[in-house]
């Protein structure tokens, strides 16, 4: 977007404030962190980008009118496929195309008029940034928590490139490509996250502003589980939460690698076919061992299977089949059992009973114990020790793929792994280069920094979760050439008071920043930051769904040409069914951001995208509603150029125009700063342009008018300057920023000694007084030294009404 699709008011507001130094004010309040998520350049903004930018926007102007000393800047999280599959298809360079998007998408942030802290810009894909990736990388090398191992890995076969346990849904595809994941071999990188999984679980009990929803999602993959490992044979040991369910335990199942499983294999053709051919995940398949081991409670014999829905990396990789308590072992059983379940809790009607509360029956062997005390008992005799588990595996982030931080380690045949010293930093991507990075030769062939031989480069780069992993703690010192931040930088400016952005990022990026944050924390390179967390305040914003129209004969989404007058289906003359949908292509509903902004200027769709929902909810795209907030701006102009200076006296219904001001400012102050009810702050504004309208000729309008155009000036900040320009000009005075104001307080009522109260209690005249500012304060101030009224306040006020109007106040008692 170049200036000229700026509207002029935008147009004139932007270039004086990048001509004008604006006027810093010292901050007297101390620090503010303000951060949202950071974009990848794809080229193009989207309408959620824009509903998260105005959010943030909006909240880092306000603190800065509140004296803080606001941190509000802005990045690119630059690596990563589509580059290089663009790069691959139009034959350019993946850093020209990044590059080029980073220039389209940066105009776009200015048309909406956005005021990050550009001199701070980060570009995760520059060396500058990506040497410092590296380092933090054999940081976590130096510490033990970066190691290479062989393993079963998720290999996805569009992208072609391992994942991330994270990055592949419940579903078993890939967050990216959508494909099916297959399991391969790989040796590969990993970040050892399990180290952190008691802290990780631990702290987010100390997050006491964020979402639950997202605490809960951490939890659950974090996974903490407390159980026993109970050894059932000498090579068998099994992990469960629920040892008091021993005697009903019936058979035992090994995952598909356990090395019992292997070792029968080799001798055994039918189970190494079992074992070898694709099972779905979680299938109850199952192939009988030759082995058979015995209950140590009961002395039953129980068979021995194995089946792929027992995990291979999940506790001990072998677990005791109980069919009456369990839904995965009753399951089982019904294919593959041939007696009865064995029932251990009283309370069960009807098998499975997998409840988690009850009471031991005699068949347990513990009848009456509860269930925790019985699986104390039962461990105790067997002399089982607790132990706790994690769902949580380690982090694999090694990708096959070029545009990435290449891993900074190289191989040599007689010294063997060796890290890039830090002087050799950054390791340089070939520029001119797609595909895996394996097939560059230059790249790879290198010189061992040990023993001076013939080496190779380690041939993947990083996934670029570990990119975003560290971007905002750079932010807080992004010129450090030597350091990827200092620790005094830091150690200040951390954490971030509020993070912003989407829900989608609820386990991946959020839990890998809290585990680095926790990891340079130890490390010393960072410090002071309570319970070692990052982002003491996170604001998920809701998803932008547009308005989707369908042909509901073959319930098919139309195409805009497809699309007749007045909503209906062009072809039938029918009308066309209305939905609001997720933004996709495919649905032919989605909203470009230029396009709207040069249609209706910034502010009008920054306040309309605030104004239509509340920010955690579902925003439906009405643009139709814009009107709304348009006609409000004009009103709004039109208040400010006619505003004069003096006035007379108010009215009585003028000053109770005045306390509504009050009133309002208050609520409007309260949710910018506490409660982000944003939708509120915008029907808010309207209510206070209407009240300082009936201020007019009064010698409170100045202030009120004063007052509006300071509080909406962080949600519409050309309109702001605007009118406040005309008043400067009013007040013939020379220009100054609206952002160089402080933020309004407005004290209710000041009428002054003009108002004489009559005082009731319970409706009968008390006396009267002469208010100068808080009335209610200085009414029962008053009253405390009438001897004749100490007998009726003593049964106790319930209530003081107000009535500036009549200049009454009324006081009811108990
Ligand atoms: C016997 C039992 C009886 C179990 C019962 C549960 C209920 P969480 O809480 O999620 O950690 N399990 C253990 N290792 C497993 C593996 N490698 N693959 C699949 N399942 C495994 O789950 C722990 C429970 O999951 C364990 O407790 C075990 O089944 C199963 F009425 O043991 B339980
Ligand atoms: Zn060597």
């Amino acid at each position: 977007a170049s200036r000229s699709t700026l509207s002029h008011l935008d147009a004139k507001w932007f270039a004086k404030w990048q001509s004008s130094s604006k006027q810093a004010k010292t901050p007297t309040r101390g620090k503010w962190y303000q951060l949202c998520m950071f974009p990848y350049p794809s080229g193009q903004m989207h309408v959620g980008h824009l509903r998260v930018y105005s959010i943030s926007d909006t909240l880092s102007r306000f603190r800065k009118m509140n004296g803080y000393d606001v941190l509000s800047p802005m990045g690119w999280d630059a690596f990563g496929l589509p580059a290089e599959n663009a790069a691959q298809q139009r034959n350019v360079k993946a850093s020209d195309w990044t590059y080029a998007n980073i220039k389209a998408m940066h105009s776009q942030f200015d048309q909406m008029l956005c005021d990050f802290d550009w001199s701070k810009e980060l570009i995760t894909c520059h060396p500058d940034y990506y040497k410092h990736t590296q380092r933090l990388f054999l940081e976590f090398y130096k510490a033990g928590l970066a190691y290479r191992a062989p393993g079963l890995v998720n290999w996805d076969p569009v992208d072609e490139t391992v994942l991330a346990n994270e990055q592949v849904d419940a579903q078993g595809r890939s967050w990216r490509s959508g494909a099916l994941v297959e399991t391969r071999e790989l040796e590969q990188w990993y970040l050892k996250i399990t180290e952190y999984g008691d802290a990780l679980d631990r702290d987010l009990s100390t997050l006491d502003q964020w979402p639950s929803k997202v605490k809960t999602m951490q939890k659950n993959w974090i996974g903490k589980s407390s159980g026993a490992e109970l050894t059932l044979a000498d090579n068998i040991t099994v992990f469960t939460t629920r040892a008091d369910t021993l005697a009903g335990a019936m058979y035992v199942a090994l995952a598909i690698n356990h090395p019992i499983v292997l070792a029968e294999a080799e001798t055994n053709a039918g189970l190494k076919a079992f074992i070898s051919k694709p099972h779905e995940t979680g299938s109850k398949d199952g192939f009988r061992l030759s082995q058979v081991i015995k209950n140590p409670l009961t002395g039953a014999e129980m068979p021995l299977f194995c089946s792929p829905y027992v995990l291979g990396d999940y506790g001990t990789g072998a677990v005791m089949g109980v069919p009456a308590h369990d839904q995965r072992d009753s399951d089982f059983w019904e294919l593959h059992g041939t007696t009865a379940p064995i029932n251990v809790i009283q309370e069960a009607k009807s098998l499975p009973y997998t409840e988690k509360y009850g009471t031991l029956n005699e068949a347990s062997g513990f009848a009456g114990l509860s269930i925790a005390d019985g699986a104390k008992a039962i461990m105790n005799k067997l002399g089982a020790k607790e132990k706790t588990r994690y769902r949580l595996r380690d982090w694999l982030i090694s990708r096959q793929r070029y545009w990435g931080a290449p891993i900074p380690i190289i191989n040599c045949s007689s010294c063997g792994t060796v890290p890039v010293p830090e002087k050799d930093l950054p390791v340089l991507l070939p520029e001119n280069h797609s595909g895996p990075l394996s097939q560059c030769k230059e790249f790879m062939e290198t010189t061992c920094p040990s023993c001076g031989g013939e080496a190779t480069r380690d041939p993947d780069t990083m996934d670029t979760f570990v990119d975003s992993s560290w971007y905002f703690l750079r932010f807080t010192d992004p010129d450090n050439k030597d350091l990827p931040f200092s620790k005094d930088r830091a150690s200040e400016l951390m954490p971030v008071d509020m993070y912003l952005g989407g829900v989608e990022h609820a386990i991946l990026h959020l839990l890998y920043s809290r585990f680095w944050t926790k990891f340079l924390v130890d490390r010393g390179l960072i410090e002071n930051i309570p319970n070692s967390e990052p982002f003491k305040r996170l604001v998920t914003q809701g998803m932008v769904h547009g308005k989707t129209f369908i042909n509901t004969d073959n319930g098919r989404f139309l195409m805009p040409d497809e699309l007749g007058p007045n909503n209906t289906v062009k072809a039938t003359g029918k009308p066309a069914g209305i939905t609001f949908e997720k933004m996709s292509k495919s649905k032919y509903n989605g909203v470009d951001p230029s396009e709207v902004i040069s249609k209706y200027g910034a502010d009008a769709v920054r306040a309309h995208v605030l104004f239509q929902a509340p920010v955690n909810d579902v925003l439906e795209w009405h643009e139709d509603n814009i009107v709304g907030v348009t006609r409000w701006l004009s009103k709004l102009q039109a208040l400010v150029s006619s505003a004069s200076e003096c006035g007379s006296a108010p009215t009585s219904a003028q000053v109770q125009a005045w306390n509504e001001c009050c009133a309002l400012v208050s609520n409007i102050t309260k949710s910018l700063e506490d409660t982000l009810a944003l939708n509120t702050v915008i029907s808010d504004f309207m209510k206070l342009t209407r009240a300082v309208g009936t201020l007019k000729g009064s010698e409170l309008a100045w202030p009120a008018t004063e007052t509006l155009v300071k509080v909406i000036a962080p949600v519409c900040p050309a309109n702001a300057e605007e009118a406040w320009e005309k008043l400067l000009e009013i007040k013939k005075q020379p220009w100054s920023s609206v952002f160089a104001e402080e933020w309004p307080l407005l004290e209710p009522i000041s009428s002054g000694s003009a108002f004489n109260y009559n005082v009731m209690i319970n409706g009968k005249r008390i006396m009267s007084f002469a208010s100068e500012s808080d009335v209610q304060e200085q009414v029962l101030e008053e009253l405390s030294k009438e001897p004749k009224t100490k007998p009726l306040l003593e049964r106790g006020i319930k209530r003081v009404v107000f009535v500036p109007a009549k200049s009454l106040v009324n006081i009811l008692t108990n």
